[in-house]
C-alpha cells in the first residue's frame, strides 16, 4: 500500500484503544465524513493516506481485541501521533487503555504528540457517562509530559470528546494533530480551505437549530 505513494508518509498517526470504542468509526467520519453503524472489528490493522497541503499523512487504525497487541506496537513505531480512544460510556475501556495500551506508546517517536480522545459523546446523559471528562484530560496531560511536552505548551488541550455518528469534534482531532505537527503556511492554508471536504457535524447543527428555535419562542 506504502508503496503506491512511493516515498515515506511525512506523518504517521497511530490510532489506540479497546475493540469496540469507536476507533474505525471515527476515522471513516473524518476521511469519508459518513457513519454506517455497521463497522466490522479490525483484523491487525489498517492504513489510510491523506493529503495535507503538500504533506502525504498516513494513519493507521488499529485493532482493539488484546489478542493484537503485539501487532499493535509494531504499528505504533516511528508514529509522531497517537490517539489514544476510550469509549465515554465505557469505563473498562479506560482501564483497557491503562492496562494494555498506553505502554505501546514506548514503540512511537519520544517526542509523540498523544491525543485523548472519549467517543461516543452521542449517546453520554447524566446516566451513562463512565468516564468524566477531567479524566480523559488529566490523562493527556500525563501522557505528553512524558513525552517531554508541557502543559502549558499547548493552545488547547489534547483532549477532546467526540461522536463518530454525529461528527461531533472528530475534524478538530486531526485538524489539532496535523496544524502541531505539520503547520502549513498561509498560501497552504487557504488553497486547502478551497479543497476541503466539509464534513457535516450535526451535534453543532441541531443546537444551532435548537438555538433558532428557542429564539423564535422567546421572541
Ligand atoms: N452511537 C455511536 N456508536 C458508535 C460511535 N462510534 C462507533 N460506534 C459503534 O461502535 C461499534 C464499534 O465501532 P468500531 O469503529 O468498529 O470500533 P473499533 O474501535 O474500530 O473496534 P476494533 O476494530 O474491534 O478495535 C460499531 O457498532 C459502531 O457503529 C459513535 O460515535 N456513536
Ligand atoms: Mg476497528
Amino acid at each position: 500500500m506504502l508503496s503506491a505513494t512511493k516515498r515515506k508518509a511525512d506523518l504517521k498517526i497511530v490510532i489506540l484503544g479497546d475493540s469496540n470504542v469507536g476507533k474505525t468509526s471515527l476515522i471513516q467520519r473524518y476521511l469519508q465524513g459518513i457513519f454506517t453503524g455497521d463497522q466490522i472489528s479490525t483484523i491487525g490493522a489498517s492504513f489510510f493516506l491523506k493529503q495535507w497541503g503538500p504533506y502525504n499523512v498516513a494513519i493507521w487504525d488499529t485493532a482493539g481485541e488484546e489478542k493484537y497487541s503485539g501487532l499493535s506496537s509494531f504499528y505504533c513505531r516511528g508514529a509522531s501521533a497517537a490517539i489514544i480512544a476510550y469509549d465515554i460510556t465505557r469505563g473498562g475501556s479506560l482501564q483497557a487503555l491503562h492496562e494494555r495500551h498506553l505502554q505501546l506508546l514506548e514503540a512511537a517517536e519520544p517526542t509523540c504528540l498523544v491525543v485523548v480522545v472519549g467517543t461516543k459523546a452521542d449517546l453520554v446523559t447524566k446516566t451513562t457517562r463512565q468516564v468524566m471528562s477531567f479524566v480523559g484530560e488529566k490523562l493527556a496531560l500525563e501522557q505528553n509530559e512524558k513525552k517531554g511536552r508541557p502543559r502549558n505548551g499547548f493552545r488547547v488541550n489534547p483532549f477532546f470528546e467526540t461522536s463518530a455518528k454525529t461528527g461531533h469534534n472528530v475534524e478538530k482531532v486531526f485538524d489539532f494533530i496535523l496544524n502541531t505537527c505539520l503547520p502549513l503556511d498561509d498560501e497552504e492554508t487557504a488553497r486547502k480551505s478551497i479543497r476541503r471536504n466539509s464534513t457535516l457535524d450535526l451535534e453543532q447543527k441541531s443546537s444551532k437549530q435548537n438555538r433558532k428555535e428557542t429564539r423564535g419562542k422567546c421572541c
